[in-house]
């Protein structure tokens, strides 16, 4: 291949395929909420922004960053979606509890996606401090939420042509 035919990162939502015919899966971790809600709300917008409907976004929310992966299963097991977006954000302690934590989600989210086949979209915040959470939630940094909602809309282009 001479060149890839896009070269897009996954915060330009400038050549994005209309999402108006997806189907949208959100679960949010309510731990950390005032981050995980912000995440939430930049990817909500924008995938209304693309076209998708508010009948075609089923949102989950559960305790915690841990159990993404089990709400994204609960989720694809009774929707029919193109993809699944998960949003948390782990703050770093004193203990590993991070470590564990990040670990289990990331390896559970590609778990799922190789299993199914289907897009399970990693919009998880791994920061210091609260101070770099907020900067990554609609602060200096941008929203992550948004970025997991172009990856999303991405990826379930892909997932639609490949049935
Ligand atoms: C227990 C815990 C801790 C210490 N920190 C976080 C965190 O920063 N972000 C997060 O989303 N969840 C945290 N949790 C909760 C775990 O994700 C999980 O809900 C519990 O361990 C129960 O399984």
């Amino acid at each position: 291949m001479a060149s890839a035919h896009k070269n897009l990162s996954s915060y330009d939502d400038t050549q994005l395929p209309d999402a108006s015919p997806m189907r949208f899966g959100i679960v949010v971790a309510d731990w950390n909420a005032d981050i995980t809600h912000a995440l939430y709300a930049g990817c909500h917008e924008t995938l209304l922004k693309h076209g998708a409907t508010e009948d075609n976004i089923k949102t989950v929310q559960v305790p915690g960053t841990f159990e993404l992966p089990a709400g994204a299963r609960m989720l694809a097991g009774r929707e029919k979606v193109d993809a699944v977006i998960c949003l948390g954000c782990v703050i770093k302690g004193e203990t590993k509890h991070d470590e564990y934590i990040n670990n289990a989600v990331s390896q559970g989210l590609v778990n799922l996606s190789i299993a199914t086949g289907q897009p399970f979209i990693f919009g998880v915040l791994t920061p210091n401090s609260h101070e770099q959470a907020l900067d990554r939630a609609g602060g200096k940094h941008g929203n992550k939420g948004v970025e997991a909602a172009v990856t999303a809309i991405r990826m379930a282009e892909l997932y639609r042509n490949s049935k």
